[in-house]
């Protein structure tokens, strides 16, 4: 049998900006609960719920504190019982978010592990001698900004930290740690999870010789280290295999031509990882500024990443396909259209990422077309942000304030991170009260229920994908083949599977394009369109038309 997560569409939910049931003006499981008839509408087969254990939400839970309880201000152990066994009861799967490269400094682990380097917990972090002037042991960087170390006045040594300060790394070198971490994840079977996302997984195992990076504050050597695939696999024999649990590593630096040594069935390790390769086209390259350094995107540049996963995985693991979740911005903002073309564009990039091979994930909110929030710096939330303004704009200087500001309102982590848009009323429905993060002032306009009343639903564009998904093996285990690479506009490829023979078709810019004729000389049945009035492979594509079309003789 095939794996259930290989036909199945997955639906992340960011539990803080979701839906707020007890009026505190965060979301909660309750507000997930309340909504799993809307999920199973929209066809989700399995929801990606991002942390919700204790925490002190330095980095909205990726700083958990305690992995087996759930923070009370998302509810109740008991109530994610309760949402676990009401979502099996509609078949929508659990998937919860493991944070195992780090916890958080209030974690029970590390108030012991500072207090002395000779008691049960001293090994579960990174501690390291400062250098003789007193300063780190290397340069490593933060992705939050400036060092990756922090110096602790109890122990006298510092620590390690590959976000922010708050979240020290684990050190999966000790044995005691590992076993710690598979018991949480059999803690969480046992009360009927399905499987895990994994947060930078591909960090977990360090560089012993803590080599300096070859600029300051940068990350080169902190990613893929010489024990990664050995952890993993020792993870897939304890806990991933024996209780069959899907997994799904997030790993920033894995390429198209080794990512199959973490996918491979045949190594077990993990069942998908999520690239960032294909999120990278629109920044400048080893720019001082990291990832604020945009450029424009580059659309035969995401033809040609995309591509090769499809076709260095084909046979070798399966891929994970997104273009959004709460690390990035809404991508009709950031690659496309957001109001002229903002139905048309919505869709164009729902088709081009479900028409690939492999298992989607669709971000909340992506599913009605939800935007980029353009806030004043003062009113943003995210560690990220504030620590890379402190780092690139206020003591390197390499950025003025108006260009970080530019580069936020495009790519900050935030812009995915606004309240939910379910109706017109007060706070977008999301809560009856003032929520934690501004909602997005357009909710009026763009929401749910209106979305769903429109002609141009962007909900039931996305209901109809995942149906067809369901329906059309074709989607799931044919072939792929791009045509036109350096096409500019067009984004083509075609997927084939015995005697089938279909193309995913789509427009990706704002002016009107010509079909290439060559390709399109017989019947065609369209199984999905953005436009409706599109009869046959005649006419023109209108700005960001998209669809799926089979051919028959
Ligand atoms: O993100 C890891 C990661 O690589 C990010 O630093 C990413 O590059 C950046 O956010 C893009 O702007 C994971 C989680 O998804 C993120 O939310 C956490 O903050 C981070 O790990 C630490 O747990």
């Amino acid at each position: 049998m095939t794996e259930w997560w290989k036909q199945a569409v997955f639906y992340q939910i960011y539990p803080k900006s979701f839906k707020d049931t007890d009026g505190d003006g965060i979301g909660d499981l309750n507000g997930i609960r309340e909504k799993l008839p809307y999920l199973k509408e929209l066809g989700v087969d399995a929801l990606w719920i991002s942390p919700i254990y204790v925490s002190p939400q330095v980095d909205n839970g990726y700083d958990v504190a305690d992995y087996r309880q759930i923070d009370p201000m998302f509810g109740t152990n008991e109530e994610m019982y309760q949402l676990i066994e009401e979502a099996h009861a509609k078949e929508i799967k659990i998937v919860m978010d493991f944070v195992a490269n780090h916890t958080s400094d209030q974690c029970l682990w590390f108030q012991e592990s500072r207090k002395s380097s000779d008691n049960f917990f001293s090994d579960f972090y990174i501690w390291k001698e400062a250098k003789s002037d007193g300063s780190a042991p290397n340069n490593w960087g933060s992705s939050f900004g400036g060092s990756a170390w922090s110096w602790d006045e109890s122990r006298q040594q510092y620590y390690l930290h590959y976000y922010a300060k708050e979240q020290p790394d684990l050190n999966w070198e000790n044995p005691t740690v590992r076993e710690y971490i598979y018991d949480m994840m059999r803690f969480w079977k046992a009360k009927g999870v399905d499987g895990w996302r994994m947060d930078v997984v591909t960090s977990i195992s360090k560089n012993l010789d803590y080599p300096d990076n070859p600029r300051a504050f940068t990350t080169e050597n902190q990613q893929n280290g010489p024990r990664m695939h050995e952890f993993i696999h020792e993870m897939n024999q304890e806990v991933l295999k024996p209780f069959e649990m899907m997994s799904v590593g997030e790993s920033p630096a894995a390429k198209s031509t080794d990512a199959h040594l973490l996918v491979d069935p045949k190594r077990e390790e993990l069942d998908m990882i999520f690239t960032f390769e294909h999120m990278h086209v629109d920044r400048k390259k080893g720019d001082v500024n990291g990832r604020w350094a945009l450029k424009s995107m580059d659309l035969p540049d995401l033809k040609r990443i995309l591509s090769a996963w499809q076709k260095e995985l084909r046979g070798k693991g399966w891929n994970a396909l997104y273009f959004e979740n709460h690390d990035r911005a809404r991508v009709i903002s950031r690659w496309g259209n957001d109001e002229r073309y903002r139905y048309e564009c919505a869709t164009a990039f729902a088709t081009i990422l479900h028409g690939l091979q492999g298992t989607p994930f669709i971000f909340q909110g992506e599913e009605i077309g939800m935007t980029n929030a353009r806030f004043d710096l003062e009113e943003y939330e995210d560690i990220e942000l504030r620590g890379n303004f402190e780092f690139y704009v206020e003591q390197q200087k390499t950025m003025s304030k108006s260009d970080f500001l530019a580069a936020v309102h495009k790519i900050s982590r935030d812009n995915a991170r606004t309240p939910m848009q379910w109706d017109q009323s007060s706070h977008a429905g999301f809560s009856q009260t003032t929520p934690w993060f501004k909602v997005n002032p357009n909710f009026q306009e763009i929401n749910v229920a209106a979305d769903q009343e429109s002609q141009k639903s962007i909900f039931h564009f996305y209901q109809q994908l995942i149906q067809l998904r369901h329906s059309e093996t074709i989607l799931i285990e044919g072939t792929y083949d791009l045509l036109y690479l350096e096409d500019g506009a067009l984004f083509i490829y075609q997927r084939k599977l015995d005697q089938k023979n279909w193309y995913v078709v789509a427009n990706m810019s704002e002016e009107i394009q010509k079909l290439p004729k060559e390709l399109f000389e017989q019947q065609a049945d369209f199984k999905i369109k953005n436009n409706e009035e599109r009869r046959d492979l005649l006419m023109d594509l209108l700005p960001y038309e998209a669809f799926i079309v089979e051919l028959t003789n």
